[in-house]
């Protein structure tokens, strides 16, 4: 449980993300005793501009920005899949990968177009050479001050082809061989026990509880 009162009130902590699948797994993750808000809560806070080279520059630049467009101290996640055979790629770029966001296009149009195209690139590499990771770097911090950083990883494979239907973004795309399964096929339980994303919030949690405590 992580710390409920800050100077006889309960901290109120904005979780600045647009996507849907991230804000239902957050908020799955965290615990009760902190006020935790949404941007919808604040139209006017504008958008945050993501053009950092890392996982790490963007997650801070968002942290930093809405913390400063809201007053309020700010949880920001910046995350993206790595593939060894792209170089790389998509990281940081994930989340448009195949191109501009089009008119009117939903979330799960733009995750398939994605996956359409790794797996398009990805059609001659063959298995042994089809190793990826995810990466989740959370931000939090005030205005004009970055409070805390951390770092969560799931390793995996890219398959061949879309299976499950859970989660988001490249889910369907990425194997994880302990549990014989892609990340879509796992429930959200089993996603978040072991996700890039959950580790990241493990690793948050204890430094979040010593910052309240001594807040
Ligand atoms: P915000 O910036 O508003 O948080 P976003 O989706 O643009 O939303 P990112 O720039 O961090 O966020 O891009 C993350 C992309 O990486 C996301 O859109 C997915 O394509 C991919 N991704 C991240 N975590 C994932 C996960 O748990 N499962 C599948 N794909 C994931």
């Amino acid at each position: 449980m992580l710390g409920a009162a800050v100077s006889g009130h309960t901290k109120r902590i904005l979780v600045a993300t647009t996507n849907p699948g991230k804000i239902a797994e957050l908020s799955a993750m965290l615990d009760e005793g902190i006020r935790w808000v949404g941007l919808s809560e604040f139209p006017d806070a504008g958008e945050v501009v993501e053009d950092g080279r890392t996982f790490a520059e963007n997650a801070a630049k968002k942290a930093l920005g809405y913390a400063e467009a809201t007053g309020l101290w700010t949880l920001a996640d910046d995350s993206g899949l790595t593939i060894d055979a792209l170089g790389g790629e998509p990281g940081v770029h994930s989340s448009r990968y195949s191109g501009q966001v089009r008119a009117g296009e939903d979330r799960r149009t733009i995750d398939r177009r994605n996956i359409e195209k790794v797996l398009g690139l990805m059609r001659d590499v063959p298995a042994e050479k089809r190793t990826a990771r995810f990466a989740c770097r959370l931000c939090l911090a005030r205005p004009g001050r970055v409070l805390l950083e951390a770092e969560g990883r799931l390793e995996g494979i890219i398959a061949t082809e879309p299976a499950g239907e859970n989660g988001f973004g490249y889910d369907p795309i990425f194997f994880v061989p302990a549990k014989g399964r892609t990340v879509a096929q796992l429930t959200p339980e089993e996603k978040n026990a072991i996700s890039h994303r959950g580790n990241a919030l493990r690793n948050l949690r204890p430094l979040l509880n010593q910052l309240i405590d001594t807040a």
